[in-house]
């Protein structure tokens, strides 16, 4: 860090409102989305995808923030206030809700530009000097610190955080950016069919991780000019980058040079990679170390007891090999195998369960062979059902299987509301 002083990066955080994105539906999730937005999604034994982003903040010393709610915010507003509604105003620390259109319209939220747009008075009287744009849509690890540093340092108006990603990853899929020598920005196009490559590695590009960083003042100019278009989609990657790098000094920030080896980041958009991130959990040592007390994942989490094994009247002992089982679990008689238990789980004697992401209160009955699936939320699983055995039978039952061939249960599945 170029910059002496010790309190610098700490005077920039606390002079940052951050606000994280939260509204998306993540359609690719299919029902496991359909009562629920993408970031109230479950994750990693215990916690919820925003509570990622928000440790985050919290990690890296900004504790102005804003959560902008709109698609089924429900269950996500309900984890937000017992979780992370403890923080004081006076101390300069809030989390806040902010639903969706909170002007004199009758407009819902159009695009995130818009969603941001429509609190703009909120953050006003925040006066913070930056603005912090994040997406709650992502499991990442980052320390915001060294990307608030380089946007003051470079003069940027704005900054944008990116890592090289393989080209095929990037097409369709993310924003891909063109960057000169300096890390300016030359280029912005919004999920390319044909993504612009870095020049000195031809198959990766530079992919938008959705992060952003403004000059309060100059967010607000921005905002405005786009909300007066009536051209405009009101999005940050289709229409607010695009329009300001010809004119505006626009930065990149590599998450993944800057990180090191401590840059874990998993989009968990489709049923395929919600269960591959939750697999990769059980691995004897994970990239993302939840263990770290200088990085600890804040959450809500009920006072629940521990979780117990027990060695069943039928002989059988209750056991979990590379598992992680939540509080207030029970596993009687029944092996799991790679597998991950939320809150409140029962599994019952003779089943066997392998590779499988079961989300909190769902029960498996006696017998039931599960295998490479996602069971959602207070499931109840009759006894002696298999799911992911066979795949045309569970297609029959009402089952989804995804592309790489992971089987999701939910409780409408299942007839059981
Ligand atoms: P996407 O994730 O496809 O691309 P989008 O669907 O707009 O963009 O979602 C961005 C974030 O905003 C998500 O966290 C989502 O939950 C939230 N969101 C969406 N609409 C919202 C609304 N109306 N109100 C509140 N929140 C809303 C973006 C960028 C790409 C970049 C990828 C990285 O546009 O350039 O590459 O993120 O994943
Ligand atoms: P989470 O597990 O994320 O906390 P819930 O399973 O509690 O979410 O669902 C969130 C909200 O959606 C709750 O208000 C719940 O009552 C409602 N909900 C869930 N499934 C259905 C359904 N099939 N029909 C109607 N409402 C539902």
């Amino acid at each position: 860090m170029s910059n002496p002083n010790n309190r610098y990066i700490s005077n920039l955080t606390r002079d940052t409102y951050a606000l994280v994105l939260a509204g998306g539906r993540g359609s690719r999730l299919h029902e496991l989305t359909n009562w629920r937005a993408k970031p109230a999604l479950y994750f990693g034994g215990k916690f919820r995808i925003i509570d990622f982003p928000l440790s985050n903040c919290i990690n890296s010393g900004i504790r102005s923030i804003g959560v902008l709610t709109q698609y089924k915010s429900h269950s996500l507003i309900r984890h937000l206030v017992r979780g992370w509604g403890h923080f004081k105003k006076e101390l300069g620390e809030s989390v806040e809700i902010l639903p969706a259109s909170q002007r004199f319209s009758d407009e819902w939220y159009q695009g995130t530009a818009d969603a941001v747009y429509q609190n703009i008075d909120i953050i006003r009287t925040e006066l913070p000097k930056y603005v912090m744009i994040l997406s709650g849509d992502h499991i990442y690890r980052m320390d915001y610190g060294p990307m608030l540093a380089q946007h003051v340092e470079s003069g940027a108006r704005m900054t944008v955080s990116c890592m090289s990603v393989p080209v095929e990853q990037a097409r369709n899929a993310f924003g891909v950016i063109g960057v000169d020598e300096n890390n300016q920005v030359t280029g912005f196009i919004e999920k390319p069919s044909d993504p612009v490559r870095i020049p000195d590695d031809p198959d990766s590009c530079l992919a938008s991780m959705g992060n952003y960083v403004f000059d309060t003042e100059f967010l607000f100019e921005q905002l405005e000019r786009d909300s007066a278009n009536p051209d405009s989609d009101h999005d940050f990657g289709k229409d607010i980058i695009p329009s300001i790098i010809d004119n505006h000094k626009v930065c990149a920030f590599d998450f993944k040079k800057s990180a090191k080896n401590d840059s874990y980041w998993r989009d968990v958009g489709t049923l395929d990679s919600f269960w591959e991130a939750n697999m990769e959990m059980v691995a004897p040592v994970p990239e993302l170390n939840l263990y770290d007390k200088l990085w600890p994942i804040w959450t809500y989490q009920e006072q629940l007891p521990p979780a117990k094994f027990v060695w069943d009247e039928h002989d059988r002992s209750g056991k979990a090999l590379n598992s992680v089982v939540s509080g207030g679990c029970i596993v009687s008689g029944a092996t799991l195998r790679n597998s991950l238990c939320f809150s409140n789980v029962k599994v019952r004697s003779y089943s066997e369960v392998t590779e499988t992401v079961i989300l909190p209160e769902a029960e498996i009955g006696q017998s039931c062979i599960v295998r490479k699936a996602i069971i959602d939320r207070g499931v109840n699983l009759p006894d002696n059902t298999e799911v992911g055995v066979n795949h045309d039978e569970d297609r029959a039952r009402g089952f989804r299987v995804s592309e790489n061939g992971v089987v999701l249960v939910t409780r409408e599945m299942l007839g059981q509301m």
